[in-house]
């Protein structure tokens, strides 16, 4: 269930108190405190924060929360309200290696070996979790995990980290742990969000240039579509493109994508074959389209005006990056037609979420327009709520 407002649906607030009575009776004590970090929406700039570029994302209002109690052991005890219903895991921290199979605990004690790694002190964890974050819809529901556990950890340790540490915490339990390659994103915007803003990332130097990004004083709201369909092979597609990336980048002598100029950009390409070639042009000029829209960001102009640089973004990741999906471009277009001032597929793609700007009286009629869309291609009925740039992981009680 849902708030309902005709298709636009808020996902339910996470119900702290039952989250912290849930986790009295599953380990007899009481926690120590509650810590909750929040998924995300990428504006834009996407699949290159792996070639050093620049990414927007903001952190949304939907969060992973976890009541947590310190231990005086190494075990790490975990439940959560939506997984193996609610049965507790438990690991011990000296069993973690890199490429052990710990299924979605990963993201848990990934964060623990990390920490290990740089002889932070670490002590074991219960840990009951709750999440309104949408799964399996490219906003980062994992990287809520990873993120709300490092935050979690740190405080209670007292391990003294800068908020980009804390992030890489939770980004070495992905990679390393879980095994998922991605890039530095979602955890930094996970850990560093702020209300009403976006996050101009330069994923090569890790600075983050917070921009004003207040939709609801304009008039606007950013919808999330969630189309209800994943690649089965995403995993396999995005590490593909990975490697692409970088052979683009080894053949044309650079040492990432990030650093191919703009400018020149045509007559570089000439020297990849065809299929490298279009792979670098999405990630050069994706993430030249960050620096334009965070250049009307910073200057306070219409916020309108970044809508045909999300456009432009969705059809390089269909047409040269090649990760977008039938369901996604349905609703991309459909958005589009309805009166979107520009939309575009959100995350790491092949399914998941797109994202759409609209002026606040349109987005009943722009919300409608892709449920209908939907229906005529035979795809999922997507879901849809209005994505509203929050605070990045803190701890709550
Ligand atoms: C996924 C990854 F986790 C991010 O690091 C990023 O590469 C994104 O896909 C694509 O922009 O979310």
């Amino acid at each position: 269930s849902a708030r309902a407002d005709g298709v636009i649906r808020t996902p339910d607030p996470v119900d702290f108190d039952a989250l912290v009575a849930r986790f009295r009776s599953l380990y007899d004590a009481e926690p120590d405190g509650v810590w909750a970090a929040p998924g995300r929406v990428n504006i834009i700039g996407e699949h290159t924060d792996y070639n050093g570029g620049f990414v927007l994302p903001i952190a949304l209002a939907q969060h992973t929360v976890a009541a947590v109690r310190r231990r005086n052991d190494t075990v790490v005890r975990i439940a959560s309200a939506s997984i193996n219903d609610g049965a507790v895991v438990t690991l011990d921290l000296t069993d973690v290696t890199e490429g052990g199979d710990y299924g979605w605990a990963a993201y848990i004690v990934g964060v623990g070996w990390s920490a290990g790694q740089r002889d932070l002190p670490v002590t074991g964890l219960d840990i009951a979790l709750d999440s309104n974050v949408p799964v399996g819809a490219g906003l980062s529901s994992s990287a809520a995990l990873s993120c709300v556990t490092a935050r979690a950890w740190s405080d209670l340790l007292d391990w003294q980290l800068d908020n980009e540490t804390v992030a890489d915490l939770g980004r070495d339990a992905e990679n390393k742990i879980a095994g998922a390659p991605t890039g530095l994103m979602d955890q930094l915007a996970s850990v560093c969000g702020q209300e009403s803003h976006a996050m101009q990332i330069d994923t090569r130097a890790v600075t983050i240039t917070q921009l004003r990004f207040d939709l609801p004083a304009a008039g606007l709201s950013l919808l999330a579509i969630d189309s209800h369909t994943e690649h089965s092979h995403a995993d396999g597609e995005y590490a593909e493109r990975r490697r692409s990336s970088q052979e683009a980048a080894l053949r044309l002598g650079v040492r990432e994508l990030r650093d191919v100029p703009l400018e020149s950009l045509a007559t570089t390409l000439d020297k990849l074959p065809p299929l490298l070639r279009r792979r670098a042009r999405h990630v050069v000029t994706d993430s030249a389209r960050v620096e334009q829209t965070a250049a009307i960001l910073l200057a306070g102009d219409d916020l309108r005006r970044i809508g045909p640089l999300l456009n432009d973004s969705h059809a390089s990741m269909r047409d040269d990056y090649e990760i977008t999906a039938p369901s996604v471009d349905a609703l991309q277009e459909a958005a589009v037609a309805a009166g979107a001032h520009g939309a575009r597929m959100t995350g790491g793609g092949f399914g998941g979420c797109v994202i759409a700007l609209v002026d606040q009286q349109d987005a009943a009629a722009v919300a409608d327009a892709c449920v209908a869309a939907a229906a005529r291609g035979g795809f999922p009925t997507p879901t849809v709520f209005e994505a509203v740039a929050s605070g990045g992981a803190a701890r709550i009680r």
